[in-house]
């Protein structure tokens, strides 16, 4: 690594390139720390989730020249950090949550003259704010401008803001992430992304919307040559998510890439609409393709809380008579359900606690997340909410966790939300209901397997 005193300011050659991604799991709240991470029905997902990877760096360096040495570290707590890796360039992807942590780095960084970059969604909303640590601030999708971020890092020129916004990236030409990087004992999960973007757009949605306008697919091709390289690096086979928001709006991709993947042997996981409990077939084909369990975005389970919600047309709010049914049509299809709900959304009040247990109660399914409604900067959600006077701590991203309280509900206190948020989370994360739930899915399970 090269001192400030020793760069030059053109003409810089970089050697090592380390990639650093932030990754821990966060809450605020100590006791919303402590309570969670002991209830069993949550555990078992955040457990499975911590380690996994990031796939933008791993994307990223399949993309930088041969010529440059590149190194993957996770970073999960700076306080664990007793050194800055060793590098001649930093390149950094990060979330909202632990956003200041990146930005600490980065100033470390500075201090020893080491040229920096950062992409993602945090900062492809803020740029502004990330480029009083870092050099260079990437906007959008990374893939189209890491080779001007390179070549400018060598000729000594890295700085400003580098935009992907309307240079529309194609997941055709998408490279094979370097899975080779990663430890094959410290990851039994690993992601991969089908598609990018959703057709509908939520007020709160703070995922790869914020990157494309487009719904776009990788094509199923190129996703089982992903799949294959996992499976040549990994002797056990890791459990697959996919990194998507919405896998199957489209049925047709869907079935494609379903049985695409039934070949292959894996299990897998993925995030889509409650559409896909519709499409009969595709169901079929994806209990065999391995796919153990699909993650729906129910958001409330009434109809006036689901009001306005989705901004282009209306459409959750149009679901919402079909949700129970839909839990129950794939469930019986033999794949598990999670089904997730935002608290405190304007249009519902303190009777949302309720009728989420009960929801739940009723239809069984495998999984239940429940979550704080969360305005993440760049999201239609936190320009209406700081326009209202409503963000508690405007800046406070730390508090983006998706558990922790920072704005003013509409319907009920800051307190009410938090109380019976942690409550409504004791009772459904509770060894007795997550064994119901549990036993409730095989029942569904053992019900379509003496239908069909
Ligand atoms: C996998 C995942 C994780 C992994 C992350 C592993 C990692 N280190 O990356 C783990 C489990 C650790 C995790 C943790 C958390 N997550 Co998470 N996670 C996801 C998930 C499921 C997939 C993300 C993904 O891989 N996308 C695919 C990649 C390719 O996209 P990408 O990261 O945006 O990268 C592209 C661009 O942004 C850009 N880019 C990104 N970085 C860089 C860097 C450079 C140098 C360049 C040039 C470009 C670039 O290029 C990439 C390719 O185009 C999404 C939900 C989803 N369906 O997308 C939620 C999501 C990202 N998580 C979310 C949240 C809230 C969290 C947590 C706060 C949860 C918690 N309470 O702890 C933490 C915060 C983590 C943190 N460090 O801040 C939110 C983030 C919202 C936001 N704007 O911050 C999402 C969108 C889910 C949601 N409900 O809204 N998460």
């Amino acid at each position: 690594m090269e001192g400030k005193d020793a760069l030059p300011r053109k003409g810089v050659v970089i050697v090592k390139i380390a990639l650093i991604a932030m990754s821990g799991i966060r809450v605020f709240n100590p006791v919303l720390a402590e309570i969670g991470l002991t209830l069993p029905g949550f555990v078992d997902r955040g457990k499975a989730i911590a380690s996994l990877p990031s796939l933008s760096l791993l994307t990223l360096a399949a993309l930088t020249p041969e010529r440059h040495e590149v190194e993957y570290v996770e970073v999960a707590d700076i306080r664990d950090l007793d050194e800055l890796p060793e590098c001649d360039m930093a390149a950094f992807s990060s979330y909202t949550a632990q956003i200041r942590e990146a930005y600490e780095m980065a100033d470390r960084y500075r201090e020893i003259g080491v040229p920096t970059a950062i992409g993602g969604l945090h900062v492809t909303s803020l740029p502004n704010e990330a480029l009083q640590h870092f050099d260079a601030v990437i906007v959008g999708e990374g893939e189209p401008v890491w080779p001007e971020v390179i070549s400018d890092v060598e000729s000594g020129r890295l700085s400003g803001v580098y935009s992907a916004k309307g240079a529309e990236y194609d997941l055709a030409t998408a490279p094979i992430p370097r899975f080779d990087l990663l430890d094959p004992d410290r990851y039994n999960r690993l992601t991969v992304q089908t598609e990018r973007g959703c057709p509908w757009h939520c007020e709160f949605c703070a995922s790869s919307i914020l990157l494309t306008d487009r719904y776009k697919h990788k094509p199923v091709p190129k996703v089982i040559a992903e799949i294959e390289a996992i499976k040549d690096l990994w002797p056990e086979d890791p459990f697959l998510e996919l990194a998507d928001d919405n896998t199957f709006v489209n049925k047709h991709y869907g079935r494609e890439l379903a049985e695409a993947l039934g070949g292959l042997g894996v299990h897998w996981f993925t995030e889509t609409d409650v559409s896909v409990a519709d499409d009969l077939e595709l169901l079929r084909l994806l209990k065999e393709s391995g796919c153990r369990e699909l993650l729906i975005g129910l958001e409330s389970p009434s109809e006036h809380g689901l009001n306005g919600l989705e901004l282009k047309q209306n459409w959750k709010h149009k679901q919402v008579d079909g949700y129970r049914r839909a839990v129950e049509t794939i469930q019986t299809h033999g794949i598990a359900v999670n089904v997730c709900f935002v608290l405190g959304l304007d249009g519902d009040g303190l009777e949302v606690f309720d009728a989420v247990e009960q929801f739940v109660e009723d239809t069984l399914p495998f999984d239940v997340q429940i979550t704080v409604l969360t305005p993440f900067p760049g999201t239609p959600l936190y320009s209406r909410l700081l326009r209202e006077g409503r963000i508690i701590e405007p800046g406070a991203w730390e508090k983006c966790t998706l558990f922790d309280v920072n704005y003013v509900p509409k319907n009920m206190t800051v307190e009410q939300l938090e109380e019976n948020g942690l409550a409504l989370g004791m009772r459904i994360y509770s060894a007795e209901a997550t064994r119901r739930r549990r036993k409730g899915f095989k029942e569904q399970l053992a019900a379509g397997s003496a239908e069909r």
